[in-house]
């Protein structure tokens, strides 16, 4: 297997997935732009030109998501992802799903914003996307409050979408105030795979 990657992006949510497994891949850096994720042997894997893709046996898949539940299926004796058809797998499917629709979208907005010079940042969007964003983590501080990970009593690629969303938003300092939250995310920043996976 290959990883197409860009250090500090969402590639390294596969990356940390594949360092959890301990399998053998292959890791691809690209250099985001016009010689690397906009080549045109990487729009051919991906055509927005994004990473992470997982080269599997010749096929491409995209999506961070889709890879990290498509490399636990792989090896579902390390029970990443619990069972197919259990009430567990389905908490597994939603919070992938939360990071990637209720998260994602307001720290993409006030990272937007953090790029831009002082006087074109919009203060109402900031409000705004940091009292969505306020939202999404009081849900996530009351649900860690009495359990250490978010499925079942176990680490898995649940963890590993939420965590990473987290520790971004981290970085722009929207989990402080949170104990849950620090501890969840110390506990993370803990596991020797997610420090490979962060070793540019
Ligand atoms: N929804 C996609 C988003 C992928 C994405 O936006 N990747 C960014 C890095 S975080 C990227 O490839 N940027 C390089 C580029 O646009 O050239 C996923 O979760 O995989």
């Amino acid at each position: 297997m290959k990883l197409f990657y860009v250090p500090k992006t969402r590639a390294t949510r596969p990356r940390w997935v594949l360092e959890e497994l301990g399998v053998p891949y292959e890791l691809v850096r690209l250099q985001a732009g016009p010689a690397g994720t906009r080549s045109p042997e990487h729009l051919a894997r991906n055509p927005l030109g994004h990473v992470p893709v997982l080269e599997d046996r010749g096929q491409y898949v995209f999506e961070s998501g889709a890879i990290c539940m498509h490399l636990a299926d792989l090896f579902p004796e390390r029970r990443l992802l619990p069972p197919p058809g259990t009430v567990d797998r389905a908490h597994a499917y939603q919070w992938v799903l939360f990071s990637l629709t209720e998260m994602e979208p307001p720290l993409i907005e006030l990272s937007a914003e953090a790029r831009k010079p002082d006087v074109e940042k919009n203060a109402s969007v900031i409000a705004g996307a940091r009292a969505r964003f306020g939202k999404v983590a009081d849900l996530l501080e009351a649900v860690l409050r009495d359990r250490k990970y978010l499925v079942g009593d176990a680490f898995g690629v649940a963890d590993v979408m939420v965590g990473a969303t987290l520790a971004w938003a981290g970085a722009m300092r929207l989990v402080e105030a949170r104990p849950s939250l620090e501890g969840y995310l110390t506990q993370l920043r803990a596991r020797p795979a997610w420090q490979r996976a962060l070793v540019d």
